[in-house]
């Protein structure tokens, strides 16, 4: 790192009821928050090229610990010169911990208190997570913002094992941060999150939330949610979470969601988001737009010559008909998958824009309000 090169730092700019407008500032550039991170598992946000993701306001992405240590391995993106190098990507970078991934992809899963051995999903090899290798990865990755190892629960599960989880959590929080330090990682200006767990018990979160506050991360997730639940016990959740968190650090919402799961998280005190939503719904041949969701699929488009949206900056939603669109869908044709995506991406970037200005300009409510009237019009 140069003399030059930016320090993890979070400064708040503005704020609405709880919702806030914010900077987060890392060796890779700035993030403006509320942000929406698009997410590039294994080093590519899949069907869209790194320039097109920056062009449609994208300040940083999201690589996966789990994928990238099993291919191509973090010691060969290391010696490649790391992940922004290797992907193209010079913007900031967030890692996930490779916990969560462990849990859903794995084979042969096993966790204790040291950590969780596993098979990969791909060749059948034997691997051992551990809080600490984990960051090691993260930083072999040169990844600007880490996530600590967690265990993450299904919803619903019993109390006991919520607790037993959330502790775990948080003995792992510690660990995470020792060797993140030990690592050199505040020096090099990156930044280590830890995660709030607690399911949907509400003691849970605020012990899990007030402990992990003690400790000197530079932000904080929280996990365990859109695991299972409603839409109403997450908000409840982060009804309770967000005002026992530090305000002077940015929170982020792990694997959310939909745009109404973002609007109605940032009104919450949410700032950081990532999700797969955008991207896979547009390799599956459906489009978010200003008046909600659209699938290119259906024959009601054929014959269809006006564009997706033709309001929006973004080519994919103002230059090809929806004719074109769901022709490319029902053919099963690649470039349907990179339009949709990137219409999709354009789209959550769209309305993180919205809300930022709506936070700074005080008028947040009526962004909100009028939002969900275009979301509730349709798409006609
Ligand atoms: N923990 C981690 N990554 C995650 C989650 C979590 O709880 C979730 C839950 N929505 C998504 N990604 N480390």
């Amino acid at each position: 790192m140069s003399e030059t090169a930016k320090k993890f730092n979070f400064k708040l700019i503005a704020t609405d009821g709880m919702a806030r407008r914010g900077e987060i500032t890392t060796p890779h550039g700035v993030v403006r928050t509320p942000a929406f991170m698009p997410v590039g598992t294994q080093a590519t946000v899949k069907a869209m090229y790194p320039g097109q993701v920056r062009e449609t306001g994208a300040d940083v992405v999201l690589g996966n610990t789990y994928h990238l240590m099993l291919r191509p391995t973090a010691e060969r993106v290391d010696r490649l010169g790391g992940l922004h190098t290797f992907m193209n990507w010079p913007h900031t970078i967030l890692t996930d911990s490779g916990g969560f991934q462990v849990m859903s992809l794995a084979q042969l899963r096993k966790l204790d208190e040291e950590g969780v051995r596993f098979q990969s999903h791909i060749d059948g090899r034997k691997y051992h997570l551990t809080p600490e290798r984990s960051v090691e990865i993260q930083g072999l990755l040169g990844s600007d913002i880490q996530m600590q190892l967690d265990e993450c629960i299904k919803l619903p599960s019993p109390k006991e094992e919520i607790q037993r989880a959330m502790e775990l959590s948080l003995r792992w929080a510690e660990r995470s941060r020792t060797q993140f330090e030990a690592m050199g990682g505040p020096a090099k200006g990156q930044g280590l999150y830890g995660i709030v767990q607690g399911g949907d018990q509400p003691d849970l979160r605020i012990r899990s939330a007030e402990s992990l506050g003690k400790l000197p991360f530079e932000g904080f997730s929280v996990g365990g949610l859109a695991v299972g639940e409603p839409q109403d016990v997450m908000l409840q959740m982060l009804d309770i979470a967000t005002p026992v968190m530090p305000v002077d650090k940015p929170r982020y919402l792990m694997g959310v969601g939909t745009p109404d799961d973002l609007l109605e998280s940032v009104k919450r005190g949410i700032d950081q988001f990532d999700c797969v939503m955008p991207t896979r719904a547009g390799r599956h041949g459906l489009a978010y737009t200003k008046f909600g969701k659209v699938n290119l699929k259906n024959a009601r488009h054929q014959d269809d010559a006006r564009p997706l949206d033709a309001e929006n900056q973004c080519p994919a939603s103002s230059v090809y008909s929806r004719a074109y669109l769901h022709h490319l869908v029902r053919a099963g044709e690649g470039l349907a998958g990179m339009l949709l995506t990137w219409n999709n991406i354009a789209y959550y970037q769209q309305l993180m824009q919205g809300m930022r200005d709506a936070i700074e300009e005080g008028r947040f409510d009526e962004f909100y309000a009028r939002t969900k009237e275009d979301w509730a019009r349709g798409d006609i």
